[in-house]
């Protein structure tokens, strides 16, 4: 990513001027999780993606070097209110979901809540970076899929409850957004960054656990993106061992890789409580992208059984690349795409 929004991400204030409300509002959506449920979808925007041929200033490009990324201030999200699922994804204007089969490659969409820090967004080891440090939540994350992937929050069980919780504050609540995006249309393309929530009315602290969106990395507190080894075809990398800052509940958690990816694998304590499995859709069919037809990871499998943990316990991670099976994403110039091996956990600590 541009050096630009990886200060951003690390803490900088973003200017209030710069914050966006929603361009669009659809409210009559039927909620899935919980039927006294609200859901709702915002939509902010549009953004010009270029076409592929374009020349993309420095500034503006991602770690991809074909794609651009979207820095911005977000609000128009519930106010007083526990979330139980968020799904970030893109949309064309006219409301047809932007994904790879129409030459649009979402990199990721990242959200993330500066007033929020019951577990950090990064959980890594010190390594001398701000990652981990500063305070910031992952409020809804995707990345690298075909298909929609929703950070679930609630833990389906009316016993335990558990929730996004957002209070009520005077001024309501903004969130950064960071979406790296690759258009593999010759035209450029205007499409909204899109948010999809399902939440209850109240900030329903006191029954629910609060819950947000942690990342793990094989590379630890460094970036997540890392350049592919070309000549290596199959290969894993294990992230250093996190120390868990708090005790809790690991409510669920998905790997998120790059194509050549097969799947990643979850530790605490040196025992596995993760597999999850990258599965490979075929693209491109439907927009008569310059690059032809290719598999990409549809989506990822996601590990839904509860897993309790205490302060102190031991996490790490390996992701798995087998090349010979799964060709790596190559970028429009033909140059190799980024690999990334991570995790997003979705996490409930224990009450103070
Ligand atoms: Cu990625």
């Amino acid at each position: 990513m541009a050096s630009s929004g990886k200060a951003e991400l690390q803490g900088a204030t973003p200017k209030a001027a710069d914050i966006l409300q929603p361009a669009r509002r659809q409210s009559d959506i039927p909620p899935t999780v919980d039927k006294a449920a609200k859901r709702e979808k915002l939509s902010f925007g549009p953004f010009t993606v270029p076409g592929r041929n374009a020349t993309i200033p420095d500034a503006e490009k991602g770690m991809d070097h074909d794609s651009v990324q979207f820095n911005n201030m977000l609000s128009g999200f519930c106010d007083d209110c526990t979330v139980l699922l968020g799904q970030a994804s893109l949309s064309f204007v006219n409301g047809t979901q932007a994904d790879p089969s129409r030459g649009i490659y979402q990199h990721h969409i990242v959200l993330l809540d500066m007033q929020k820090y019951n577990v950090p967004f990064y959980i890594c080891p010190k390594q001398g970076t701000p990652l981990g440090v500063v305070p910031q939540a992952g409020f809804m994350v995707s990345g690298a899929t075909a298909g929609v992937e929703p950070n679930l929050f609630s833990t389906n069980d009316p016993a335990n409850p558990s929730g996004y919780s957002i209070p009520k504050q005077a001024e309501p609540r903004s969130y950064f957004l960071q979406s790296e995006v690759v258009n593999y249309n010759d035209a450029p393309q205007d499409i909204y960054v899109t948010f999809e929530v399902e939440y209850l009315p109240g900030a329903k602290l006191a029954k629910y656990r609060d819950t947000a969106v942690s990342l793990l990395s094989v590379t630890g507190c460094g970036w997540p993106d890392y350049k592919a080894v070309i000549n290596e075809t199959r290969y894993s990398t294990s992230s250093p061992t996190a120390t868990m800052p708090k005790s809790g509940v690991l409510l669920n958690a998905k790997g998120h890789l790059h194509d050549g990816a097969t799947h990643a694998e979850l530790y605490l304590n040196g025992i596995s409580v993760c597999n999850s499995q990258a599965n490979y859709v075929p693209i491109g069919k439907d927009a008569g992208m310059a690059m032809g037809k290719f598999d990409t990871i549809g989506n990822m499998t996601r590990c839904e059984d509860q897993v309790r943990f205490e302060k102190g316990q031991e996490v790490h991670m390996t992701s798995f690349y087998d090349m010979d099976e799964h060709p790596m994403r190559m970028g429009g110039s033909g140059e190799p795409g980024d690999q990334m091996g991570v995790y997003f956990l979705v996490i409930a600590p224990d009450g103070e």
